[in-house]
């Protein structure tokens, strides 16, 4: 086929093809195949050189307004096969039916008994306070009356980042921070993440603690003791039962553990289907450690001899699985919707 007959042939063969084609990549399949680089077009023009010289303009001529009648052709048909698209998605779409309801987020259980906690806190006149999470060996250890040789330093126990740098293993270096930049009398508590080298079913190596000072004149026990039952009180219900048993801290002297009537049996050790599992027939569940501050923490803040105070810390986890009846830890670090949507602002 001459030349010139074969750019009529690839135009009709083009338009009855453009006819056919029923979507937007068929279309744009055959635009390729006739007028793309290496198309049909350009293979019939490569044939140039067999003509005349003199008939070669006019060939060129031809070609060119063969692809622009193509092109035209190409365009007309993709805009009406875009308009029939957005039609069809147009008569699809019912203004009338009702929105989709959106996903609304909820307070992890941490956070919650987080806020509720720091709320009672505050009402009784506490300052909430923050600090690093990589501490300094001196605030999480040295100033809490644990030397270089205290076994709670060891490897196995701490997250150690370079020699002396450290992820807090609990919050009291916010307080020792706090103490250094405020002066007595002071009434803090600091909730927070806190890293332990420590794996299993009932610990994880992040966990949130929230711990308590208080510091000024005459601070005595009995003001330790009335801050705590009101906390438990507030957090548990006032019919709530507190007892503190002897116990050892560090930095804290004496020091003392918080039990209270299980939530669960009512302190009575024993639910309708036997005994209960909460606080293992006991009737009683730790919930804190407490104790007046030992006179060396203060030695190392440089607060006189004559102040003293007491400070308390509990783990945010525990509290919170002993308020809600969680038995399982874990829970708290897997991110299970369905566990996580059940809990509300109380
Ligand atoms: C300063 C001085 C003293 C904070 C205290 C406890 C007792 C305690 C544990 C409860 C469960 C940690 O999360 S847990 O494993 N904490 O028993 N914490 S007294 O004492 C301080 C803190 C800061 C300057």
């Amino acid at each position: 086929m001459d030349l010139l007959t074969a750019l009529d042939a690839l135009f009709v063969e083009f338009e009855q093809a453009l006819a056919g084609a029923a979507s937007l990549e068929s279309l744009e399949a055959l635009r390729v195949d006739a007028l793309g680089r290496k198309g049909r077009l350009a293979r019939i023009m490569s044939r140039l050189p067999e003509l005349a010289a003199q008939a070669r303009p006019a060939a060129g001529q031809k070609a060119n307004s063969v692809k622009e009648r193509c092109t035209a052709l190409f365009e007309e048909r993709a805009n009406a096969l875009l308009a029939a698209r957005e039609s069809a998605a147009l008569k699809r779409f019912d203004p009338t039916l009702p929105g989709r309801t959106p996903w609304r987020g909820s307070l992890h259980p941490t956070t919650l008994i987080t806020e509720e906690i720091c709320a009672v806190f505050t009402a009784m006149g506490f300052d909430i306070v923050s600090g690093p999470e990589v501490e300094h060996d001196y605030y999480n250890f040295e100033a809490l009356n644990m030397p270089a040789a205290h076994p709670a330093r060891d490897m196995q126990d701490t997250l150690y980042i370079t020699g002396q740098m450290l992820l807090r293993t609990h919050t009291s270096p916010v307080q020792v921070r706090s103490m250094l930049v405020r002066r007595p009398p002071l009434s803090v508590i600091a909730p927070g993440k806190v890293y332990r080298r420590d794996s299993d079913v009932t610990h994880t190596p992040m966990f949130h603690q929230i711990e308590g000072l208080v510091v000024g004149n005459l601070i005595n026990f009995a003001h330790l003791r009335g801050t705590l039952t009101t906390f438990v009180c507030a957090v548990f219900g006032s019919r709530t039962k507190v007892r503190f048993r002897p116990s050892f801290f560090p930095f804290t002297e004496p020091s003392a553990e918080v039990d209270i009537s299980c939530s669960l049996c009512g302190g009575t050790g024993h639910v309708a289907g036997g005994p209960c599992r909460v606080c293992k027939a006991t009737g009683w569940v730790e919930i804190l450690g407490c104790g007046m501050v030992d006179p060396t923490v203060f030695a190392a803040v440089d607060y006189p001899d004559s102040v003293s105070g007491f400070a308390f810390g509990m783990g945010v986890e525990r509290v919170a699985m002993i308020r809600y009846g969680i038995n399982d830890l874990r829970m708290f670090f897997e991110n299970d919707t369905r566990f996580l949507t059940q809990f509300v602002r109380g």
